[in-house]
């Protein structure tokens, strides 16, 4: 087949042929959705000649190969990367106004693919661009989930409504292909029987039960420039009975679809809690049903190249992001065991060369733990494994120490009832390494949450690989005239490939022309963003004004609630200022976004609370507009696209040793947005790299906190004066009236009576000063103008570029494949 021609006229015929052939649609009468279809029809299919090219360069060359497995991939909008990466945005931005149609507005039609529930969702996507533009031979396996995050509507008492995001619409994805020839059965429930094969040897034998089938969906993943383009291969769950006759003629229809309905409910929805597991029998399925069908095609493709088990692990590596598919570990082991023949010790030192880990939270209450009963019901097999791992592990551990606690302490069952399987601990012994995503994450994952692993297997086994973001999507293409202005600066685009490049915009910092053109830009993003706010949601907000933004998943330890209580502080004093005083302040947009797991109620009243708070400060007319309140509704990718460059300030203000790194915080940063944080995460690298003198840090420090959680548990908490100010206006119903008031009664007891666990109340006083310093700051433009193009400049260290190598290189062994010379 000739390859795609990228000239406008074989990019037009294209679209139309698309719009007929594919669309069945009359080219003389298209919308938008329809062209916006045909035109990612037609740049789909150029991505395919990449596509194929690249798996048959990894095919002929039979290198060790990758996958990332991932619960979640939050890709957001497919279309305009691809324009990108392959480096036809113009020509088709040409084109389709030939055909009589705007490319951007023809990019808004497509819908985010949400399949993720926040950083841990958009990390794995940001790797995943990262190793397609590194030629790294890494696929990443998800689920094809129906229903991504759902849609959070905000309603006019200012509550989150949950709305489904049925995604996958009747008008079809064009970005995936459905792979009907690949597909595997997968088993639930039934029994473990003893069998004898045919060497007279007896094997444990997973029987009975019902079984389901995962077919495959393939998403390219393009890379910038290189001819490579990666793959997710997304699950969907289908039944493996069409039909049941017998309930069909007894005319009970419900009946005979029923099994078919069950199996494709399976990958129907995400489960829409971060950081919080809900122990639900459909979610373990899920969890199975993922790591199942993800390794019979990793073996099928392995068995194909002809090698022999015995180097499974050089062919193979398998990172596991977060512990949602750690059943792969006992999964891979009855593999090789029940099924290959392999005696358990071969097998065993196969998966624990094969599997590493990557953690992603040190909270308790997000730690997987599953029943011990439920798993014996669903995976009988898998539990006995688990038991077998667990009782081998303690054996070793035992001959160096027997110290029963310490026995208890790293067991993977707690002894609990009923018993629970700790799935951080299993991934832990069945992976060669683990790994956290800040250094001060790292250190707390070595020093507290698996402090007693550490002394077992030493410290070599746990390391630290700092998140990175993809500048592909987080700068090129979010923020055009940054880009513009950064590629003629550094005279070309090899920055975005070699993010360090950015240092060289370290000497126009104090160029007061370069400034003025770096603001510019700044404030065009701003104006932007409030066009969109204007639009949507009928807010006024001025873009001279300084935007100060929080925008991320609504979490007590992320601390949403002191923001706003800042904020009413704010509004109080300014309240109380003279007309001339008000001359001198900087007038505020604090802007807020993001959703809550619908079960979370402490979370849902912050959204309540912001909203109350916006309504009325965004009414008085007496404050001269010095202060706006903003909740974007349904925060997303592709908001997250309009807001981040938008930003002066950005919040990331978790109490310290919660956050485990954070992502956002670099995105902002890339932008030439200043942080606002606390000593948390990767807030903190991130100072190292930029200096000190450009970002806002304050309050208690992580090695603290605990210190004073237990003096508020024993003495009581102590109220800043500050606070207790803006509590008593909450209270006197100042916001939305008494009856309003009462709502709020249990979320002010989260730090009266409930102890204030987050600290917000003995951090609030150095948060206020850090504001005030924020304040002071913007006052002097060139002053800040420097921080700002220095923030940028000194973000070459997150890209996910150097995060996706330093997996490759310390934890996956792999190398880049050579696409060219293969293509020849
Ligand atoms: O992972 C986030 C961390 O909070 C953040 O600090 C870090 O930067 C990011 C990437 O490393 N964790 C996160 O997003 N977690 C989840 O979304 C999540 C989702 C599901 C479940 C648990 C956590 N679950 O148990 O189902």
């Amino acid at each position: 087949m000739a390859p795609k021609k990228n000239d406008k006229a074989s990019i037009k015929k294209d679209i139309v042929q698309h719009s007929v052939e594919t669309l069945c649609r009359n080219p003389y009468n298209l919308d938008k959705l329809a062209v916006y279809q045909a035109t990612a029809y037609s740049v789909r299919d150029r991505l395919l000649e990449d596509w194929n090219m690249t798996q048959e360069a990894i095919h002929k060359e039979n290198p060790k190969r990758c996958y990332y497995l991932s619960m979640e991939f939050l890709i957001g909008r497919a279309l305009d990367n691809a324009l990108h990466c392959l480096e036809v945005k113009d020509v088709y931005k040409e084109s389709v106004k030939d055909l009589g149609f705007n490319l951007e507005d023809l990019l808004q039609q497509e819908r985010d693919a949400a399949l993720g529930n926040g950083g841990l969702g958009r990390l794995a996507a940001c790797y995943m661009d990262a190793a397609a533009t590194l030629d790294y031979p890494t696929w990443g396996y998800g689920l094809r989930y129906q229903y991504g995050i759902f849609k959070q509507l905000i309603n006019s008492d200012g509550y989150q409504i949950e709305m489904p995001d049925y995604w996958l619409d009747s008008n079809g994805n064009p970005w995936e292909f459905p792979r009907n020839d690949v597909r595997y059965e997968v088993q639930f429930y039934g029994y473990v029987a003893t069998k004898v094969n045919e060497k007279g040897e007896s094997r444990m034998s997973w029987e009975g039960g019902d079984r389901v089938q995962a077919m495959a969906y393939d998403v390219p993943i393009p890379g910038f420039d290189t001819k490579g383009c990666g793959n997710i291969r997304l699950w969907a769950s289908k039944s493996l009975k069409t039909f049941d006759f017998a309930s069909f003629n007894d005319g009970d229809y419900d009946r005979s679809v029923a099994d078919q309905k069950n199996a494709e409910n399976l990958t129907s929805v995400l489960y829409p809690n971060d950081n919080h597991l809900v122990g639900k029998e459909l979610r373990l399925k899920q969890e199975y049903f993922f790591v199942s069908a993800s390794l019979q095609d990793i073996i099928h493709r392995f068995k194909r190249s002809n090698c022999a088990w015995k180097d499974f692990p050089d062919k193979v590596a398998v990172q596991l992001n977060d512990t949602h598919p750690t059943l792969a570990i006992p999964e891979l082991q009855r593999i090789l065991v029940d099924i290959e023949g392999l005696d358990w010790d071969a097998a065993w030192d196969i998966v624990t060369r094969v599997f590493a880990f990557t953690n992603h939270t040190v909270l308790p209450e997000a730690l997987e733990c599953w029943s011990v009963p439920m798993m014996e019901h669903i995976l009988p097999r898998h539990m006995q494994i688990v038991y077998d791992i667990n009782l081998f592990f303690l054996q070793k551990v035992e001959k160096m120490n027997s110290d029963r606690g310490l026995l208890n302490r790293v067991s993977i069952i707690e002894e609990s009832n009923p018993q629970q399987v700790r799935m951080a601990y299993l991934a832990v012994v069945g992976s060669h390494t683990v790994n956290g995503v800040a250094a001060l994450h790292s250190d707390l994952v070595k020093t507290e949450l698996f402090k007693d692993f550490v002394s077992y297997y030493g410290p070599e086994k746990f390391i630290n690989i700092t998140n990175g973001i993809t500048p592909r999507r987080w700068l090129y293409q979010a923020n055009p005239d940054l880009r513009d202005l950064i590629t003629e600066t550094l005279g070309g685009n090899h920055w975005v490939t070699h993010l360090d490049d950015l240092k060289g915009l370290t000497k126009y910092a104090d160029d007061a022309d370069f400034q003025a053109k770096w603001m510019n830009i700044k404030l065009k993003n701003k104006v932007r963003l409030a066009s969109w706010i204007k639009a949507n949601l009928d807010i006024t907000v001025d873009p001279r004004s300084l935007f100060d933004i929080q925008v991320k998943r609504i979490h007590e330890y992320k601390r949403q609630f002191m923001n706003i209580l800042g904020v009413i502080y704010r509004y109080k004093n300014l309240q109380l200022l003279s007309a001339e005083e008000r001359k001198d302040v900087t007038p505020r947009v604090v802007i807020f976004g993001g959703k809550s797991a619908p079960g979370y109620y402490v979370a849902k009243m912050v959204i309540k609370l912001i909203n109350t708070v916006a309504q009325v400060v965004n009414n008085d007319d007496s404050i001269d507009g010095l202060l706006k309140v903003v909740y974007i509704p349904d925060y997303n990718v592709s908001l997250a696209e309009i807001i981040v460059p938008a930003s002066d300030i950005s919040q990331h203000i978790s109490t310290a040793g919660t956050e485990a790194a954070g992502t956002s915080n670099m995105k902002f940063v890339l932008n030439g947005g200043l942080i606002l944080g606390t000593v948390d995460g990767a807030n903190i690298e991130i100072r190292d790299e930029i200096g000190e003198e450009n970002i806002f840090m304050f309050g208690t420090l992580a090695d603290k906190v605990a210190d004073i959680r237990h003096q508020q548990k024993y003495h009581g908490v102590e109220i800043d004066p500050n606070l207790q100010v803006v509590l008593q206006s909450i209270q006197s119903g100042e916001f939305g009236g008494p009856e309003t008031a009462s709502v709020f009664g249990p979320l002010i007891n989260t730090l009266t009576y409930g102890g204030d666990y987050y600290l917000i109340s003995a951090d609030f006083e150095k948060y206020l000063d850090a504001q005030d310093k924020v304040d002071e700051t913007y006052k002097d433009t060139a002053a800040w103008a420097k921080k700002s193009i220095l923030c940028t400049a000194g973000m070459g260290f997150f890209s996910s570029d150097r995060a996706t190598r330093e997996y490759a290189d310390k934890i996956w062994n792999i190398k880049p494949v050579n696409i060219k010379e293969a293509a020849v």
